[in-house]
């Protein structure tokens, strides 16, 4: 309610910039009202928290900036949303949607924040790479299996949330370079990064696949060494003082979180370190790490 002292025309605009904006959530709505459909200026719609199972007609709001429809019970992905090209910020997360049909993402070319958390999701479409604006990807508690490498492609992409998936292996050019600046991919049945490189965050990520990389491509002289042992047994502290050659404290409160890796040379061999966490939630996972290549310390305090 405009409560200043307008001209007509004043008015006119107010109320034309006020209808842009049709707030709709909490209607417990099953069908899209048809008048809605006769607004085609209107940019931001907001649905969330009804009742819908399919949503059609969108294309008539071409105009459509935003477009919410979280919290519903979708269980296809709307194919008009293809025909929504000025579409920024699309929000489809905690509905039923098994599947993203090819072509329609591949309309949407200035789409910058794509939410489709809590859905049925098994996997993605190729299409998804031609979102070049895309700069939020929300992807968590699905089942999907795989992300295509193409996700790569997706320049401005800052932050990225797989968590809670069927992921076995994140793809590695993900990470090297872009401007991804954030990133969880918490439980799933990683193996490549394994999850405790992942509990470690974007850098520990990054930093074992270029380890990766560069163990590859030459005659490798690296004995990769892993450190084990229970929580304040000492591994951080041997860890550390082999790495700088001299005796390091470490503090009880600064407690190693997943795995933190250091390397030491000698004159034949490089010790790369692996140093993990001793809280009992990482080792379930230990076993992924201890190859018949690797060197194991088990670390024991023996005043204890
Ligand atoms: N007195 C003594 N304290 C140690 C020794 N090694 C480690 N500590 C201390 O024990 C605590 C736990 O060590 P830390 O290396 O973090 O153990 P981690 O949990 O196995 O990595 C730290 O406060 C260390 O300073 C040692 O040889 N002697
Ligand atoms: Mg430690």
């Amino acid at each position: 309610m405009c409560n200043c002292v307008c001209s007509p025309e004043q008015k006119q605009t107010a109320e034309q910039n006020t209808e842009q904006v049709v707030d709709l959530s909490r209607q417990r709505l099953k069908v899209l009202p048809a008048d809605i459909l006769k607004k085609p200026h209107i940019s931001q719609l907001i649905l969330d928290r009804n009742r819908l199972k399919n949503v059609t007609d969108l294309r008539k709001l071409r105009n459509l900036k935003t477009l919410i429809l979280s919290k519903n019970e979708l269980l296809d992905f709307p194919s008009d949303i293809g025909a929504l090209p000025y579409l920024e910020k699309l929000h489809l997360n905690q509905n039923k949607i098994q599947q993203i049909p090819e072509g329609i993402l591949s309309q949407l070319s200035r789409l910058k924040q794509l939410k489709l958390n809590n859905n049925r999701l098994t996997d993605l479409p190729g299409d998804l790479a031609c979102c070049k604006e895309l700069e939020y990807l929300n992807l968590s508690h699905n089942l999907i299996e795989e992300i295509p490498e193409t996700v790569a492609t997706l320049g401005k992409l800052e932050e990225f949330y797989v968590d809670n998936n069927k992921l076995c292996k994140l793809p590695c050019v993900l990470f090297d370079g872009g401007c991804l600046r954030k990133f969880t991919a918490r439980a799933n049945p990683l193996r490549e990064p394994p999850d405790e490189v992942c509990a470690g965050g974007l850098q520990q990520i990054r930093s074992y696949f270029k380890q990766l990389q560069t163990n590859e491509s030459f005659e490798d002289k690296r004995v990769k060494t892993m450190f084990l042992g229970a929580s304040m047994a000492g591994k951080s502290t041997l860890c550390k003082s082999l790495a700088k050659r001299e005796l390091v404290t470490i503090a009880e409160h600064d407690r190693t979180i997943g795995i933190e890796i250091n390397e030491f040379q000698t004159d034949d061999f490089s010790f790369l370190c692996w140093d993990f966490a001793g809280q009992l939630e990482y080792y379930l996972t230990h076993h992924v790490f201890i190859t018949p290549q690797a060197l194991v310390i088990l670390v024991i305090d023996l005043h204890r």
